[in-house]
C-alpha cells in the first residue's frame, strides 16, 4: 500500500494511482474499490450500449423504405430482440446505479465503500457473465432469439430459435442487479456518516435507495419465471403452453410484474441525478426535498401494483382492466411531483447553461412526453387503438432513451472530472448535446404519429402510407447516432489528454465535491463530519 506517499505529499494518492495488490488490468477486474467497480461498469456498459446501438441503426436503415433495403424478415426478428436484451438488461437496467450509484453512493454519505465490497465484485463478474452469454446466443451458430425482449409464450416455447439462452443470460443478469440492490440497501442503513441524517441524504440517494427494494423484491420473480420458460423448452412442463394445460396469460402476468416496477429501476436513478444536477446548475437549494425523497417511496410502492395495464388486450378480466387502469393513473402523482418541484427550483435560479444542465433540461421535456404518452395508454379505450403499434415505441424511448438515457449522459458530463480528474472540452460536449437532442426528437417523435395512424411495432415492411414517417425516423437516427459519437470523442480525448480538474468545477455542496479529485482511496482522509443541507450552496466555491 502506499499510504507513506500520501503522507509525503499534500495531496492523497488518488484511487486511479493507488497500488494494490494488483497491476495493470488485474488491478481493476479483482478490485473490491467501489469505485473501481463503478468504472469497469461503466466502461463495460458503454460498450454493450454501443452494441445495442449498432442493431439499431441497423434496423433504421431497413425501414428507411417499404420492402426489403438491407436485411432479411427473420434477421430483423432478431435485431428487434437483442436490441431490446442489450438495451434494457445490459444498459438501461444496471446504468445509473451501477456505474454512478456503485461510485458516488458511499462518497455522498461520507462512507469508506458499500457494505459488501466483495458482493459488489461479484456482481460484475455475474454482469459480465451475462453479457457474454448474451452475445454468444447471437454468434453460438444456432439462430439467434426472435421473440422480442418480453419472450412471451407461447412463442417462446415454441420457436426454434436459441431463447433458452437468451433467456439464461437474463437470469443470470438478474442476479447481478439484485446483489447491487442490497448492497446499496445495507450500506444506506449501516454505514451513513455521523452527522448524515436520513433528511441530509442527498436525492440521489434516497433513489437509490427506492430502486435497490424494487430490485431486491421483483427481479427473483422474473428469474423465476425464466426459469420456467428454459424448462418449459426442454422438458414440455406445461406451465405456459395452453396445448400442455398451461396458460399462456399467466406468463404474462409473472414477466410483467416484474418488468413493469423494472421500469421504475430505470427511471428512478434518473431521477435522483436530475435532483442533484438542477439544483447545483441553478444555484437554488432544491424545492420540496421531502416530497422528492418521498415520492420515490411511492413510486417503488405504487408502481408494483399496475404490471396488468401491458394485459388490456389479452382477454384480462373487464375488472381487472378498471382496477389496472385507475391505478396507473395514480402513478403519475408522484412522477408530477417531482417534475412540479425542478421546475420550482428552475424557477428565479441563476441558470448556468452547463451541459449537465442541458441534459437535465432535455429530461425534463423528453420524459414528460414520456410520462403524458404513457397516460393516453393507461386509459382503456385508447390503449386497444394503439396496443403494439410504433406510438408504443415511441413513448417507451422517450420514457427510457429521453429520460434515463440522457440522465446518464447528463450524469457522466457531471461527475466525469470527479471520477477521472479530466476536463473535456465543454464547448465540444453542448454541440454534441445538441446533435443528440434534435435527432432524439426526429428519430422518435414520427414513431407517435406513425402509431397513432396504425403502423404495427416490431414489423419488418409497412405499407406506403408510413414512408414519409419512417423516412424521417431514419435521418433522426443519425443524427442521434452522430451526436453519441461526439459524446465519446470528446470524453475519450478529455480522458487523454484533457485538462486536470479541480475539486469542485461545479461549485456542488453535496460530499463527493468536498474531497479531492479523483478521490482517495477511501474517498477521505478522514470520515467527514455532516452538518448541512445538501443543496445549501453558502460558502461553496468554485474550485
Ligand atoms: C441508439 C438509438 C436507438 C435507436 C435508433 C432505436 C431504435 C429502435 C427500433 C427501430 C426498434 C424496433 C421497433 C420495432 O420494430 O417494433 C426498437 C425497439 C426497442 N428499443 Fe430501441 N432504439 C435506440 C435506443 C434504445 C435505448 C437506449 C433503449 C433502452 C433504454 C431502447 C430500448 C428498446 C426496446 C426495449 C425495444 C423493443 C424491443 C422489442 O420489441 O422486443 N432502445 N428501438
Ligand atoms: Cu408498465
Amino acid at each position: 500500500m502506499a499510504h507513506d506517499a500520501a503522507i509525503a505529499t499534500t495531496h492523497p494518492v488518488s484511487f486511479l494511482e493507488e497500488r494494490g495488490r494488483f497491476t495493470g488490468i488485474l488491478s481493476w477486474i479483482f478490485s473490491t474499490d467501489h469505485k473501481r467497480i463503478g468504472i469497469l461498469y461503466l466502461f463495460s456498459m458503454l460498450a454493450m450500449f454501443l452494441v445495442g446501438a449498432t442493431f439499431a441503426f441497423l434496423m433504421r436503415l431497413e425501414l428507411i423504405a417499404p420492402g426489403k433495403t438491407i436485411i432479411e424478415p427473420q434477421t430483423y426478428n432478431s435485431f428487434f430482440t437483442l436490441h431490446g436484451v442489450i438495451m434494457i438488461f445490459l444498459f438501461i437496467i444496471p446504468s445509473i446505479p451501477a456505474a454512478f450509484g456503485n461510485f458516488f453512493l458511499p462518497i455522498q454519505i461520507g462512507a469508506k465503500d458499500v457494505a459488501f465490497p466483495r458482493l459488489n465484485l461479484l456482481s460484475w463478474w455475474l454482469y459480465i457473465s451475462g453479457a457474454a452469454l448474451a452475445i454468444y446466443s447471437l454468434v453460438s451458430g444456432a439462430a439467434p432469439a426472435d421473440t422480442g425482449w418480453t419472450f412471451y409464450a407461447p412463442y417462446s416455447i415454441r420457436t426454434g430459435t436459441n431463447v433458452s439462452l437468451t433467456v439464461f443470460a437474463a437470469f443470470v443478469l438478474g442476479f447481478s442487479s439484485i446483489l447491487t440492490g442490497v448492497n446499496f440497501i445495507t450500506t444506506i442503513h449501516r454505514m451513513r456518516a455521523p452527522g448524515m441524517g436520513w433528511f441530509k441524504m442527498p436525492l440521489f440517494q434516497w433513489a437509490l435507495y427506492a430502486t435497490g427494494w424494487i430490485q431486491i423484491i421483483a427481479t427473483p420473480i422474473v428469474g423465476i419465471t425464466l426459469l420456467l420458460v428454459i424448462f418449459e423448452r426442454a422438458f414440455g412442463i406445461g406451465v405456459f403452453d395452453p396445448t400442455k394445460g398451461g396458460d399462456p396469460i399467466l406468463y404474462q402476468h409473472l414477466f410483467w410484474i416484474y418488468s413493469h416496477p423494472a421500469v421504475y429501476i430505470m427511471i428512478l436513478p434518473g431521477m435522483g441525478v436530475i435532483s442533484e444536477m438542477i439544483p447545483v446548475f441553478a444555484r437554488r437549494t432544491i424545492f420540496g426535498y421531502k416530497f422528492i425523497a418521498f415520492s420515490s417511496l411511492a413510486i417503488a410502492f405504487f408502481g408494483s401494483l399496475v404490471w396488468g395495464h401491458h394485459m388490456f388486450v389479452s382477454g384480462q378480466s373487464y375488472t381487472a382492466d378498471v382496477v389496472f387502469s385507475l391505478l396507473t393513473f395514480l402513478v403519475a402523482i408522484p412522477s408530477a411531483i417531482k417534475v412540479f418541484n425542478w421546475v420550482a427550483t428552475l424557477y428565479k435560479g441563476s441558470i448556468e447553461l452547463e451541459s449537465p444542465m442541458l441534459f437535465s433540461l432535455a429530461f425534463i421535456f423528453l420524459f414528460s412526453i414520456g410520462g403524458l404518452t404513457g397516460l393516453m395508454q393507461g386509459a382503456l379505450a385508447v390503449n386497444v387503438h394503439i396496443h403494439d403499434t410504433s406510438f408504443i415505441v415511441g413513448h417507451f424511448h422517450y420514457v427510457m432513451f429521453g429520460g434515463t438515457g440522457f440522465a446518464f449522459f447528463g450524469a457522466l458530463h457531471y461527475w466525469f472530472p470527479k471520477m477521472f480528474g479530466k476536463m473535456y472540452n465543454r464547448k465540444l460536449a453542448k454541440i454534441a448535446w445538441g446533435f443528440m437532442f434534435v435527432g432524439f426528437n426526429t428519430l422518435y417523435f414520427p414513431l407517435l404519429v406513425i402509431g397513432w395512424m396504425g403502423m404495427p411495432r416490431r414489423y419488418y415492411d409497412y405499407l406506403p402510407q408510413f414512408h414519409t414517417g419512417h423516412l424521417i425516423s431514419t435521418i433522426g437516427s443519425w443524427i442521434l447516432i452522430t451526436g453519441i459519437l461526439l459524446v465519446l470523442y470528446n470524453l475519450g480525448r478529455a480522458l487523454i489528454k484533457g485538462e486536470k480538474a479541480g475539486q469542485n468545477p461545479w461549485g456542488g455542496a453535496t460530499l463527493e465535491w468536498q474531497t479531492s479529485t479523483p478521490p482517495p482511496l477511501e474517498n477521505f482522509e478522514k470520515i467527514p463530519e455532516v452538518n448541512r443541507d445538501p443543496y445549501d450552496f453558502r460558502g461553496i466555491a468554485v474550485q
